[in-house]
């Protein structure tokens, strides 16, 4: 056959199969047949050579106008390839942003945390400093210190958790005070909450470990009167303005004079229910001013200084507060329980 035919031929079974190719891999085996180093046209090239000299330069020329096209076709070809394949890439790819998310389960605070957060912001607008201390704590700092003799009944093996002969686990917060006055000097305003334990038996309303606050106030001149309306503004804003107090005589070694406080109860406003037992008012601290020879063990000298402390259950409140009837809720860390609080 005549070389121009089988150049045109071969021209277009190349243009028919670059339009019929679907992969790069396919243009790119038609690309190095064709135009190739050793392609057909390269050997069109050198078959010139053979034809009569006045045919090689239309010749030529056709052979460079095929490879022009070719290269168009293949270019156009790759483009087109590559954006069918970035329309399915795109399609895969796809998120439907239709989708519902996945709800993010929110914590809440525990009971026990938001009462404390309470206390706490009540007594710091108060101009109270937060206080923290061990929980494994000298004998001397939990009970010596505090007037409570060798054989006071608070020392009772059944109330109190030994680690060694003179170390146990605090049983109140009272010792941060301690530490506080030994190394600070009067004036002093302030609170100390944290664990305590006791060893009780567990029951509704007992539990070997419990949670305190404690306050303490020291300077010249205090008296049962800043006590007294520390406490009772306290219970106001903690309760509510309606809430009346009143301040029962009790007894601590720590203290003297002592004092109970009972406040109106919350669930019936006074009226009287289960709470309360019928009587509206509730017990919710203890409280008295600090006992001289207290103050004096840890180098304060009561003749020119006096002061005031507290203590209230945070357990107790919370279980008033929130109507709860057994304590062990409050340490089981049951979701069902804990996600009412929110
Ligand atoms: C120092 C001096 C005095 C702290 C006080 C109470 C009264 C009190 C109880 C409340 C319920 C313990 O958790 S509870 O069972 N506490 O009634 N606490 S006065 O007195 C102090 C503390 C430290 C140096």
């Amino acid at each position: 056959m005549e070389n121009s035919t089988m150049l045109e031929e071969m021209a277009l079974r190349a243009l028919d199969e670059i339009a019929c190719s679907k992969a790069m891999t396919e243009l790119e085996e038609i690309r190095i047949r064709t135009l190739g180093k050793k392609g057909e046209l390269t050997g069109a090239l050198r078959s010139m050579k053979d034809i009569p000299e006045a045919e090689r330069p239309p010749f030529g020329k056709r052979i460079n106008e095929i490879r022009d096209q070719l290269t168009e076709a293949l270019d156009k070809k790759i483009l087109e390839i590559k954006q069918a394949d970035k329309v399915v890439r795109l399609k895969e790819e796809a998120i439907d942003i239709t989708l519902p998310g996945h709800k993010q389960r929110i914590g809440g605070l525990h009971p026990l945390t938001r009462i404390y957060y309470e206390i706490r912001d009540i007594f710091v607008s108060m101009g109270f400093e937060v206080m923290d201390g061990p929980e494994v704590e000298y004998d001397k700092y939990n009970f010596e210190m505090l007037n409570i003799p060798k054989d006071h009944p608070a020392r009772d093996m059944q109330d109190t958790f030994y680690v060694s002969n003179d170390i146990v686990l605090r049983t109140h917060t009272s010792p941060v005070q301690i530490r506080t006055m030994l190394k600070q000097d009067p004036p002093i305003r302030m609170i100390c909450p944290g664990r305590v334990y006791r060893s009780d038996d567990v029951d509704a309303t007992h539990s070997p470990i419990f949670n305190q606050v404690e306050g303490l106030v020291v300077g010249r001149g205090i008296s049962f009167a800043h006590l007294k309306d520390t406490l009772d503004r306290f219970l106001k804003e903690f309760y509510g303005e309606a809430t009346k107090t009143k301040f029962r005589p009790g007894h601590f070694p720590f203290t003297e004079p002592s004092a109970e406080v009972d406040a109106t109860c919350a669930k019936c406003a006074g009226k009287g229910c289960g709470v309360c037992k019928g009587t509206g008012m509730i017990e919710v601290l203890g409280c008295g001013m600090v006992h001289p020879s207290v103050l004096k063990g840890c180098g304060i000298d009561p003749d020119v200084y006096t002061g005031f402390a507290f203590g209230l259950g945070l357990d107790r409140l919370a279980t008033i507060k929130y109507g709860i009837t057994d304590i062990r809720l409050l340490f089981e860390n049951d979701i069902r329980f804990l996600s009412q609080f929110k």
